[in-house]
């Protein structure tokens, strides 16, 4: 039963809710799939959906929020609406949200981010992580696509740097996976979200994540 963004539970239980969220392009359709298997619809085309897409596994709700920044075909106006649907999102239902998983491209974001800064704007994927941690949410940042680094260890430190964190990006492996979506290498990700389910006594749901 659906009432208007809280979800009832089955057996009056609190509804959990891991959600992912990121830039457009990021690969966050492909992980999904990888992860939750057919239920997900990939190659959509990005901003055609506003509404987050909702996947069950019996009380925990898997969330797929649309892609925010800037892209092709997109009025800017379209961007800003996306960009407050989403912070609303997030703001009503932190609550039961166990945990935000921010995918990033590992390819792109370096120069995307500097590029931000350099015009003196906050990088909108750097502004969302904060955002995420403003309203004390568990937050993990998927490095996806590392089949396109080069100098996986040097880029990852440069990544972590622009998040905010000090490198070397080892020391913050309970925040940060690597992945590569595509070829299906998820399974860091896939043993974190576990662990975060077995912490709330939700042995139950592991059975989704094999
Ligand atoms: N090189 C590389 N490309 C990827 C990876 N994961 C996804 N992609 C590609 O990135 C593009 C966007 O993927 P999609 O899942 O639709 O991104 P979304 O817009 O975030 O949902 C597609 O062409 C994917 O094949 C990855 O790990 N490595
Ligand atoms: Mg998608």
């Amino acid at each position: 039963m659906v009432c208007g963004h809280n979800v009832c539970g089955l057996n009056n239980r609190t509804v959990r809710e891991i959600i992912f969220l990121g830039r457009s392009n990021v690969g966050k359709s492909t992980l999904l799939h990888q992860l939750i298997g057919k239920k997900v619809r990939i190659g959509r085309k990005p901003g055609v959906t506003l509404k987050p897409n909702h996947f069950y596994f019996d009380d925990l709700l898997i969330t797929d929020l649309p892609g925010f920044g800037f892209m092709q075909g997109l009025k800017k106006h379209k961007c800003e609406q996306i960009k407050n649907l989403i912070v609303h999102y997030l703001e009503d239902n932190s609550d039961r949200i166990l945990l935000a998983v921010q995918v990033i491209d590992a390819g792109s974001f370096i120069d995307l981010v500097d590029r931000w800064n350099m015009r003196g704007e906050i990088p909108v994927d750097v502004e969302f992580f904060n955002f995420l941690h403003d309203i004390d949410l568990d937050v993990v940042v998927a490095v996806n696509k590392i089949d396109k680094l080069t100098e996986l260890e040097s880029e990852i430190d440069e990544i972590v740097q622009r998040l905010g964190f000090c490198p070397p990006w080892r020391q913050w492996r309970d925040q940060l996976v690597l992945i590569c979506a595509k070829k299906g290498q998820i399974g860091e990700l896939r043993e974190l979200i576990k662990g975060r389910l077995h912490d709330i006594g939700r042995d139950d749901l592991l059975k989704y994540f094999s």
